[in-house]
């Protein structure tokens, strides 16, 4: 910028006084990056989910945020962690752009170089994901070239400020002022790109058209970019989902067991036995849900083997199915939360295909890796010990719901998800845990968790006012394959009391319990305890999350009267 420059804005206006602020520059940036992240969106549509620019720099983020950030965002947004971050990467995209939009009205050259900066910054995130193609940086790409289209379109728009103040102050406009104000200095005519040299000169009448065009180009492309980022992503998802929906599960070879009547404790207020799939949680580091169509699906098994195998998805059908009841919990599950739920789940044994690559000796961790690049890992001696460690292709029935894993995950019984149940599967690495670190591990959880023995009170909820008399106190109790033996309340600091256990299928799921409740009027303290299979009484001790799973009593507050 010339010195001939600086000084001719300080000095432009006819008065010392400044005219009004007119966001021209703020809402030409904010435009034309709304259009770039829409155009990158449609054309992710083609290239794959995962290469949008907003999902690839969200991705980047994600894994790269410390674990205490991450604990403070989940605490805070719960499951819409990924939401509220999407929305904060809007937040600081909007300062940007705005920036970037200013810069381009003084010289487009600027602005240029800045949307230059953010297609480079979205490409260079799309290329490092997991699984990214050539393609992966085209979104961002394409998206760029819009944005400098549009802001170069902008600013031959763009009405003259220093005629609007002229005229607001009721004066004539002058050309040269025009020229002087707007910053176009006779250097960037001489060396600019052409849209500076026809910027067309307006005067009053001209003013006011130049500012509707404006106007109706900005706002018009915000609006083209909020149909076409949920447009773009809604394309890509529906390809997949008419995958699903044209996939047709085998019958099992080893079907669940039938459920005995008694599963449920018929006690209002207690969550189902087997969960809807519509109801059961959803924890993943996903920022937009890995959108992966069968076709394109292959597992490889590899690493330290002997036989290296790899599978197609209708390599994976064809093989003998089982299918079990089975309860998956999360690390993150606070005593007496909610992030557990068990369904019928229809897979292929991994003991089998893991017989199949031949091990070698020293490897002691397979770790499970997503197409989006999140890993786990299992103790490959777990994974072998006989337990149903599976491949998962269905769940109650149906195709594995994308958010679910979608077309294949794991669960295996026992070991929190984080470790056990990789979703939009992808590679099972036979490694060492001295060699290899997975996702979590990394980030401070435990390299082994076994699910710890734990119970909930579902009813009554927690602050309610009951009627004396007798009150069914119930829920569940979990200590995946090691199973409930016992499950024990207590009332304020009475004795322990052995509550009703419903029937369970195998060791792998939830039990619900009832006790019946003799209530007295006043303030009461509920707390439930449940006891495993070998011996271990639930500890009251109290544990957060991190490392390896929370402990402590769930404990309920009633008042009686
Ligand atoms: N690809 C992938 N798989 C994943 C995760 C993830 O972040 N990414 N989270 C794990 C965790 S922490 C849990 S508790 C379970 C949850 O499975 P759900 O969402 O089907 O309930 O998935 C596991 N599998
Ligand atoms: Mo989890």
């Amino acid at each position: 910028m010339s010195g001939n420059e600086m000084e001719s804005r300080e000095t432009g206006g006819p008065t010392p006084q400044r005219p009004p602020k007119q966001w021209y520059g703020e809402l030409a940036g904010v435009a034309a990056t709304a259009l770039a992240l829409g155009v990158g969106e449609l054309v992710a549509a083609a290239t794959g989910g995962p290469s949008a620019p907003l999902v690839a720099v969200g991705g980047v983020a994600v894994d790269a945020a410390p674990t205490p950030v991450k604990e403070f965002a989940v605490a805070v947004f719960y499951t819409y962690d990924k939401l509220a971050l999407q929305a904060g990467i809007v937040l600081v995209l909007a300062v940007f752009a705005a920036f970037i939009g200013v810069l381009a009205m003084r010289r487009l050259w600027y602005g240029l170089v800045g949307v230059a900066l953010f297609g480079v910054v979205g490409g260079l995130a799309a290329a490092t994901r997991y699984g990214a193609t050539w393609e992966y940086p085209l979104p961002s790409v394409v998206g760029a070239l819009a944005a400098a289209g549009l802001l170069a379109l902008l600013r031959r728009t763009l009405p003259a400020p220093s005629a609007v103040s002229a005229r607001d102050l009721g004066e004539e406009s002058a050309p040269e002022t025009d020229a002087a104000a707007r910053g176009a200095d006779p250097s960037a005519r001489g060396t600019g790109s052409s849209s500076d040299a026809d910027t067309p000169v307006v005067d009053g009448t001209g003013q006011a058209a130049g500012r509707r065009r404006f106007l109706t180009l900005a706002i018009g492309a915000i609006g083209a970019a909020a149909v076409a980022v949920p447009g773009g992503r809604r394309l890509w998802a529906q390809r997949v989902a008419a995958a699903r929906d044209a996939v047709v599960l085998p019958a099992p070879a080893s079907p669940a067991p039938t459920l005995p009547a008694k599963v449920s404790v018929d006690v209002p207020g207690v969550k189902p036995f087997v969960t809807r799939n519509a109801d059961f949680y959803r924890i993943d580091t996903a920022l937009s849900v890995p959108q992966v169509e069968p076709k394109d699906w292959q597992l490889r098994i590899h690493g330290r083997v002997k036989r290296p195998l790899t599978l197609t998805y209708d390599q994976l059908l064809a093989m003998p199915m089982v299918e079990r009841y089975i309860t998956l919990t999360c690390v993150s599950n606070e005593v007496g939360g909610d992030l557990l739920g068990n369904a019928r789940w229809l897979g292929v044994p991994i003991k089998g295909l893991l017989d199949e690559v031949e091990p070698d000796d020293g490897a002691d961790q397979v770790v499970s890796r997503s197409v989006d690049g999140y890993t786990a890992g299992m103790p490959t001696a777990a994974l072998r010990d006989g337990r149903d460690a599976l491949l998962v292709v269905g769940m109650n029935g149906e195709p594995l719901p994308v958010e679910h894993g979608f077309p294949v995950r794991m669960v295996v019984p026992g070991v929190f998800g984080y470790l056990s149940a990789t979703k939009w599967l992808t590679e099972l690495e036979l490694s060492s845990f001295s060699d290899f670190s997975a996702y979590w591990a990394r980030r401070g959880y435990a390299e082994k968790a076994p699910v710890k023995t734990q119970s909930r009170i579902d009813t009554p909820a927690a602050g309610r006012r009951l009627a004396q008399g007798q009150v069914m106190v119930a829920g569940a109790a979990w200590a995946q394959h090691r199973g409930v033996s016992a499950v024990e309340v207590r009332v304020d600091d009475g004795p322990w009391e052995r509550a009703q256990l419903a029937a369970v299928p195998s060791v792998d799921t939830w039990r619900q319990w009832s006790w019946p409740w003799q209530a007295t009027p006043g303030k009461h303290r509920l707390q439930v305890r449940a006891i495993d299979r070998t011996g271990q009484v639930q500890t009251g001790k109290e544990q957060k999350p991190v490392p390896d799973g929370a402990t402590g009593w769930h404990t309920i507050k009633v008042t009686v009267t």
